[in-house]
């Protein structure tokens, strides 16, 4: 039966984080992937890098193109009733974000995994985790129509939020919290140079509005609509007059993408049992508002990728034995940060008081430079110190 250390499952941000910290350790895994390289390359999600997250694909080796076309941005803006107050978060943290799609992170780890000549396997099937109370797990999948036993040491769960390997934790033992905003996003990419320079995040009497980029020649914005609302209720001429009503000027365009979506926290911990260990969308889901998913994601692989040398490379499994309580850390850190900024800019339906209170928090950011502080220290993203 072929083997492996690490079993991976999910080629997304998480699993190719994880295999490239494995791989420039010398543990050796494979990477199952559901869809093809073409659909992955292609799904438009995240644009916001932290820093540890530029720091770790640089660090694996993935970071040219990043270094070439990534936007260095030292802040944001936030708007309401038609002004525009600059948090200077490079100035208050010393840190930067980056923007560069999720799509592209994920092309340049491909190529990075390709490159290196360990498996990375598309479009397989019918994946299932066995065996994961023992410590010689089994992936079983199908891969070209033909079965397949992978027997592991350890298995990656990163496959997302509707992926298998949550589902193979023992049942009762997850502990689910769940919470979902009354209302979602629609996002559209488009063929358009930005009318400003670094995101505006905006606060409006109709509801949020978010106009980030990906790169000079290509925005990416986002209006609150309803949750139930179907993408129909929003031809482009709507769409585009409600953009420029809550964000002002806007370049519009060829719309090249455009979907909903659900704005929801959840968490399920322990993210591990066993040989079984999640990590990303597949034990958490954040709402994009604080711009964590993708970076949450790579912070569960560099925390799981640690551990696992620990583990593999010295005998030491303390650091594995407490990956869950680690990483879990970090993921409410975001979920508070993320519930903080999408309760501050989003209509939440709570009434006039409410959105009083919302405006009342802007202010006091504007004008308190320990509230600014603390809100750049948090977009930015935290130190990666295992203690945070
Ligand atoms: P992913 O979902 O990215 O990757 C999981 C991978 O596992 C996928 O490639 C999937 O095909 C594969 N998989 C699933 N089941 C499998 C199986 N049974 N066998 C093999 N493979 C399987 N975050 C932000 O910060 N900002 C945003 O604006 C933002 N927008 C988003 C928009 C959408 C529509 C979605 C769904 C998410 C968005 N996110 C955003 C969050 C997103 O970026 C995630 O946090 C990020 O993709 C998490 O990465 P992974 O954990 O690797 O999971
Ligand atoms: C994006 O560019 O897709 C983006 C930016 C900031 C967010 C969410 C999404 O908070």
């Amino acid at each position: 039966m072929p083997h492996t250390q690490v079993g991976i499952v999910g080629a997304g941000p998480a699993g190719l984080m994880l295999g490239a910290l494995l791989q420039e350790a010398g543990i050796d895994s494979v990477i199952l992937e559901a869809r093809s390289r073409r659909y992955i390359e292609h799904r438009v999600r995240a644009g916001v890098l932290e820093q540890n997250t530029v720091d770790l694909i640089r660090g694996v080796g993935a970071g040219d193109r990043l270094a070439r076309e990534g936007l260095e941005h030292h802040g944001i803006y936030l708007r309401h009733h038609g002004g525009l107050h600059y948090l200077p978060i490079y100035e208050l943290t010393g840190r930067a974000i980056t923007i560069y799609g999720q799509q592209e992170v994920v092309k340049d780890l491909i190529e990075l995994r390709l490159a290196s000549g360990a498996p990375l396997h598309f479009e397989v099937a019918d994946v299932a985790a066995h065996e994961i109370e023992s410590t010689r797990p089994v992936l079983t999948y199908t891969l070209d129509g033909n079965p397949v036993e992978l027997r592991c040491e350890f298995v990656a769960g990163c496959d997302g939020y509707h992926g298998i390997c949550r589902e193979a934790m023992p049942a009762g033992m997850l502990h689910e919290l769940d919470y979902t905003y009354p209302f979602a996003w629609l996002g559209i990419l488009a063929r358009a140079a930005p009318a400003t320079e670094e995101l505006i995040y905006a606060w409006h009497e109709h509801g949020f509005a978010l106009y980030s980029m990906r790169s000079p020649q290509v925005s990416r914005l986002y209006l609150q609509v309803r949750a139930d609302e179907p993408l129909e209720r929003w031809p482009q001429e709507r769409t585009w007059q409600e953009l420029e009503l809550r964000l002002g000027q806007v370049n519009r365009g060829e719309i090249l993408d455009r979907g909903l979506t659900p704005m929801r926290s959840f968490v399920a911990t322990p993210m591990q049992h066993g040989s079984l260990f999640l990590c990303g969308d597949a034990a958490h889901i954040v709402p994009p508002t604080g711009a964590k998913g993708l970076n949450l994601a790579v912070n569960d692989a560099r925390l799981l990728a640690a551990a696992l040398k620990d583990r593999l490379l010295h005998g030491d499994g303390r650091r594995l034995e407490r990956y869950s309580d680690d990483a879990a850390r970090r993921v409410w850190r975001a979920q508070d940060f993320s519930n903080f900024m999408t309760q501050l800019l989003h209509d939440l339906g709570g009434g006039p008081f409410e959105r009083r209170l919302q405006l009342s928090r802007l202010d006091y950011i504007a004008r308190s430079k320990a509230a600014a502080h603390s809100l750049a220290e948090n977009y930015v993203g935290l130190p990666a110190e295992p203690d945070f």
